[in-house]
């Protein structure tokens, strides 16, 4: 799908600063996926859709998640956790985007996975690093995803658990299984 018209779509969905992240998103994905070696137009689609249930009533994406064929647990965590999976569904539905490849990197974009594709971290990545997000020790992420996409995605996840521990939240296994999967013990 064009770009203009994917971005068209998911406008409508989003309110004024989520559709602008969803831009950065995009803008840093396609730079991620060409330094990295991702299929840059399935970076692209992905990225542009990745937020696309964020404002879904929290009731139809519990239907969903209840009705579908979507992992049961999510409901005994954060609705945070939801909008990746219940989106990737939606957008398959509503818009007729099937490439699985697309639809995985949607679906992991907020836990991250063990086994994640160059594409999954790339989207993954960029929605943590692109530049209107100002989370603490996000400009040192940024400086490592200039030559190591692991390692930044690793201490993205780091990060994200450090702050879900240190407020007394739940953490949802996938966050751990990428944590764990990415860490390396040389570095
Ligand atoms: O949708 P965005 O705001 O662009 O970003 P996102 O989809 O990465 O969602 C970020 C939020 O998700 C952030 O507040 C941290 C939270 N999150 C990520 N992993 C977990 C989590 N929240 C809980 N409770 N548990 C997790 O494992
Ligand atoms: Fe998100
Ligand atoms: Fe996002």
């Amino acid at each position: 799908m064009q770009s203009d018209k994917a971005l068209a779509i998911v406008e409508k969905q989003l309110k004024k600063p989520r559709y602008e992240h969803t831009v950065r998103v995009m803008e840093t994905s396609i730079k991620l996926a060409e330094k990295y070696g991702a299929d840059v137009k399935k970076a692209e689609t992905a990225a542009i859709f990745h937020d696309y249930a964020k404002y879904r009533p929290l009731e139809e994406m519990q239907r969903w998640i209840e009705k579908e064929q979507l992992p049961k647990d999510l409901l005994q965590y954060h609705h945070e956790l939801w909008h990746g999976p219940v989106g990737a569904l939606m957008i398959e539905r509503e818009v007729g985007i099937r490439d699985p490849d697309v639809l995985h990197a949607i679906t992991v974009h907020t836990t991250g996975c063990a086994g994640m594709s160059v594409l999954d971290k790339v989207v993954f990545l960029a929605d943590y690093i692109e530049p209107g997000r100002a989370f603490p020790g996000v400009d040192e992420v940024r400086k490592v995803s200039e030559d190591d996409l692991d390692k930044a995605c690793w201490m993205a996840s780091r990060n994200t658990i450090n702050m879900l521990v240190s407020l007394h939240r739940k953490v949802y296994p996938d966050t751990f299984h990428a944590y764990n999967d990415l860490l390396n013990p040389n570095g």
